[in-house]
């Protein structure tokens, strides 16, 4: 087994004690920091998600294999992150109301936060109001990034921006949204200026609205 299925079999079997261990000897075996997030850690919550659609498993492996990522990206990230942090202005994230996924929102956080922007996360199941109270207290947010996992939550999503287009700051904000079931049309279609597929895009599109 390779170093980066080492990690994907920690992942997926919640080993949270021992996946930190194993990324450090991928890294210090050579591979690479994206590699191992992207072919390891990624594609074992791809997998931990098919056996629960399967169910083939239930909730609780799924909390404890979002642990282990948790374990595995800390020690991941001195590695994947760079820039001059807050250079580029700052930027609200957080997972809309009524969704508790925060694995992609942090790995969009820590790469935004590396393209040098001062990342304020809200957390998970934020509501609305707690958006625009926080841009109250920070009127130099260059950004506002919105999370969404869940089909069911995409009408959170979609009231989130709707609340933010009607805001007297609107002019002074980019929004930009994504997670797995958004789409660029569902992005369209609700108002917000901008999707992103993944983390690495969300970083080179916050550049790109904040006119960086
Ligand atoms: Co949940 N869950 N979950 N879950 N969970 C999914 C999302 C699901 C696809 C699994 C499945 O059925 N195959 C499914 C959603 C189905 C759907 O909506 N169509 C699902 C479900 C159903 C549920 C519950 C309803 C289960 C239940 O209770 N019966 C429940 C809902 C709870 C809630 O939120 N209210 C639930 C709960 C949970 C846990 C709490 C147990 C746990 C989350 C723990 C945590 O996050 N701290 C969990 C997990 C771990 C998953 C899976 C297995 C993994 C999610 C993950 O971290 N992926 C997931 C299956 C899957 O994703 N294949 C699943 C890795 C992560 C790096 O990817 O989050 O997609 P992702 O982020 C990507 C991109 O989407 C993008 O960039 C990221 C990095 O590349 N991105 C952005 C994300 N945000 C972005 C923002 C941007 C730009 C890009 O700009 C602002």
């Amino acid at each position: 087994m390779t170093k980066i299925e080492e990690v994907a079999q920690a992942v997926q079997n919640g080993k949270a004690k021992i996946v930190g261990g194993i990324v450090q000897e991928a890294l210090d075996a050579g591979c690479d920091a994206t590699e191992i997030l992207n072919d390891g850690m990624i594609a074992a919550m791809a997998v931990v998600g098919e056996k629960f659609k399967n169910g083939e498993i239930f909730v609780p492996e799924m909390l404890v294999a979002a642990r282990a990522m948790k374990k595995g990206v800390e020690v991941l990230k001195p590695h994947l992150a760079s820039g001059a942090a807050g250079a580029n202005g700052k930027l609200i994230l957080g997972t809309v109301a009524g969704d508790l996924h925060d694995i992609g929102k942090n790995l969009v956080g820590m790469m935004i936060e590396s393209a040098g922007f001062e990342v304020i996360d809200l957390g998970v199941d934020v509501p609305i109001e707690k958006f625009i109270e926080c841009y109250k207290e920070n009127p130099d947010t260059k950004i506002v990034a919105l999370s969404a996992l869940l089909t069911t939550t995409m009408p959170s999503l979609r009231d989130t921006v709707k609340a933010l287009n009607e805001s007297d700051f609107r002019d002074k904000i980019k929004i930009m949204v994504g997670g797995a079931p958004i789409t660029q049309e569902f992005a369209d279609e609700i108002g917000a200026d901008g999707y992103s597929p993944d983390a690495a895009s969300a970083a080179e599109l916050a550049k790109k609205l904040a006119g960086c």
